[in-house]
């Protein structure tokens, strides 16, 4: 298995098990898999990405 599989099925593995921190209260072990590796920074990057596109609908809509 290579590693983009690897890293796919490890993310879709914790995404599956729901035992992720909720938003707002994630510590550096977002998926809670006991270790902090390239999944969590990979969840806490998607999360920031996702609330800085929502801040961005959010003040597009105040503008208008
Ligand atoms: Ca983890």
């Amino acid at each position: 298995m290579d590693f983009a599989s690897s890293f796919k099925s490890k993310l879709l593995d914790a995404l599956e098990e729901k035992k992720m921190d909720p938003v707002g209260q994630a510590d550096a072990d977002i998926d809670n898999d006991g270790d902090v590796d390239d999944s969590d920074e990979y969840l806490h990057k998607r999360r920031k990405a996702i609330k800085k596109a929502m801040k961005e609908e959010q003040e597009l809509r105040d503008a208008d």
